[in-house]
């Protein structure tokens, strides 16, 4: 972090306050095992897809007590909570003169109900308030590399539409960030499908280095990730969803399947996760185009176009759908997708 704020010439005096959104985002070809586990480096590249009006939104004022005092959706945050820890870390290079804490306010937009990371857009809202109250002027990449700092996703969400994570190859990260994939697919639709929004066993950090470091199937992982993602590029060109959906679906169960390789094993799902991905798989041998995608955690986000919603609806009634490029807050006047969110 020291050297993207020595790239923007230092630490200057902050402003009164700044605020910024970034959209949370699903990956459809996952990011899955670093090789650096500071810097959050990938092993492989990573293509994702945001969702729009689910992020965060975040406003970043100096003030001059000691300690930083953080608000989530208006609750105040513990300040010994890991997310609280994990936030004051990262903010620790930005803390000079008299402003030596900060007061940060966050508010997501993601319904907690919908069991959806939100530091990934937490993260990415974080450093564009911060690039704002510095005015450090920071790149699309500048501020791809910072929000990676904060947690590898977040490098996706620093605008709207799909976004490609290079992995790079510097021992420093510097060319580890992720890049607009300019392909709009607005018929295209992310179904969230809740399941459980309970703690999880284990966070997904420490999911995939248990998975880079114990399961003999993850040597398979880089592999599949450098078949799938040209296919995947191509197929979101054409805005081909008999493609782009199986190249999805078959990316995120076999991403699940190196999991459950490691040891002690971790599986993410419940039940209920395999009896909706049946219900998926018997949607498509009934005619419908759907397909699923699955996170660190038992929900499923289902990948279909607006024409089949009523019959997807119809099967999944508890379904909230979203529109990635038909409700992008912030976006820039007259930008088309994978447009910087500012
Ligand atoms: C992804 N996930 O590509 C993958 C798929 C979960 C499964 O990125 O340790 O919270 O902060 O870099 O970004 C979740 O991991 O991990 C994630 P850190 P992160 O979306």
């Amino acid at each position: 972090m020291r050297t993207l704020i020595g790239e923007a010439g230092g630490l200057r005096t902050p402003g009164p306050s700044a605020e910024a959104y970034a959209p949370a985002n699903i990956a459809l070809c996952k990011y899955w095992g670093k090789r650096d586990n500071e810097l959050n480096l990938p092993v492989t590249a990573s293509l994702s897809i945001s969702l729009g009006r689910l992020g965060t939104r975040t406003r970043l004022t100096p003030r001059s007590g000691a300690d930083d005092r953080i608000t989530l959706n208006g609750d105040p945050v513990p300040a010994d909570s890991v997310f609280a820890r994990r936030l004051r870390t990262f903010l620790d290079p930005f803390r000079a003169g008299e402003a030596k804490a900060f007061e940060i306010e966050t508010e997501n937009t993601i319904p907690t109900a919908a069991g959806l990371a939100s530091s990934a857009s937490g993260y990415a809202a974080l450093v564009m308030a911060l690039d704002r109250l510095f005015g450090f002027n920071w790149s699309p990449a500048q501020c791809s590399i910072a929000a990676r700092l904060g947690s590898g996703s977040a490098c996706r969400s620093i605008g709207h539409g799909f976004y490609r994570w290079n992995r790079g190859e510097r021992e420093d990260g510097m060319d580890s960030f992720a890049v607009p994939v300019d392909t709009p697919w607005p018929e295209l639709r992310i179904g969230l499908l809740h399941i459980s929004s309970g703690e999880k066993n284990i966070s997904s950090r420490d999911a995939m280095k248990r998975t880079v470091e114990t399961s003999p199937l993850y040597r398979e992982w880089p592999g599949k990730v450098e078949r799938d993602l040209p296919r995947l590029a191509e197929a979101l060109a054409d805005r081909n969803l008999h493609i782009a959906g199986a190249v999805s679906e078959n990316n995120a169960l076999s991403m699940h399947a190196t999991s459950l390789g490691a040891w002690p094993p971790v599986l993410f799902w419940l039940p209920e996760t395999v009896e909706k991905l049946h219900a998926v798989w018997q949607a498509r041998a009934d005619g419908l185009s759907v397909y699923a995608t699955m996170d660190a955690g038992p929900n499923i986000k289902l990948l279909y176009e607006a024409s089949a919603e009523p019959a997807i609806r119809e099967r999944f009634p508890t379904l909230e759908p979203v529109s990635p490029f038909e409700e992008m807050p912030e976006k820039s006047p007259g930008a088309v997708s994978g447009s910087r969110v500012d």
